[in-house]
């Protein structure tokens, strides 16, 4: 059995960061998919492993009682305490601290109010049409990604911040994967455009890709 399990969907923005970040490390991990299209996320037996019903969640199975962890910032920091190097933080406090803001952009700022659970509640029972939901996921998209293009100005270099991966990278590519599938305008984006094209030829994000084929096993 592998140390380390991944619950996991495929389009999920939020296991992909954790995709991401696993293959950036080099560390084997299983996966179990969970087809939140099929609504497994609610089911009794996988909100035995995640009480909010929410991927990804990581068991570390190799550690005593094989906890689970969950939140996938939470489980990226988990990953970069017990394993380093490489690191996806940078070693100096100020730089971690605006590495981490930029993930939070993404991670605390975009994602929850464009997440699957809040984009069907505004259909039922708030009755919304899909143009209007679309629009609403596509103006807080573009809130998110000015800031984070203006930080990318202020700090980045090939990445999002400086020349070498960092947990920005790993927030940026699966928002950007997000953006895409509601047909959103990244003409204003340069910079977080040239950083995504630069750390997307690096061999682990191949691996870490959305593909639908993993929900077949
Ligand atoms: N803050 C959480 C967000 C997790 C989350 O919202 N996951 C989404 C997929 S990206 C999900 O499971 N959605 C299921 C649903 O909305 O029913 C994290 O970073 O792990």
């Amino acid at each position: 059995m592998p140390g380390l399990i991944l619950y996991d969907y495929w389009r999920s923005s939020a296991a992909y960061r954790v995709r991401l970040a696993l293959g950036f490390k080099g560390l084997e991990y299983g996966c179990v998919p969970i087809d939140l299209r099929k609504g497994i996320q609610g089911e009794p037996g996988y909100r035995g492993v995640n009480p909010q019903g929410l991927v990804p969640a990581l068991v570390v199975a190799d550690a005593p009682e094989s906890p689970v962890l969950t939140q996938s910032l939470a489980i990226i920091e988990y990953l970069e305490e017990v394993h380093p190097a490489p690191a996806l933080l940078p070693a100096d406090p100020l730089g971690r601290a605006r590495v981490r803001a930029a993930a939070q952009v993404i991670a605390s700022d975009i994602h929850p109010i464009n997440n699957l659970r809040v984009l069907r509640y505004l259909k039922s029972p708030l009755g919304h049409t899909q143009d209007e939901i679309d629009a609403w996921a596509r103006h807080w998209m573009i809130a998110g990604l000015s800031a984070l293009e203006d930080f990318a100005h202020r700090h980045g270099g090939r990445c999002v911040y400086g020349d070498s991966v960092t947990l920005a990278d790993i927030c940026l590519l699966p928002q950007l994967y997000n953006a895409r599938r509601i047909h959103t305008d990244l003409a204003g984006f340069p910079r977080l455009l040239a950083a995504e094209s630069h750390v997307a030829k690096l061999p682990f994000t191949i691996v870490a890709y959305p593909d639908e084929g993993m929900t077949a096993t």
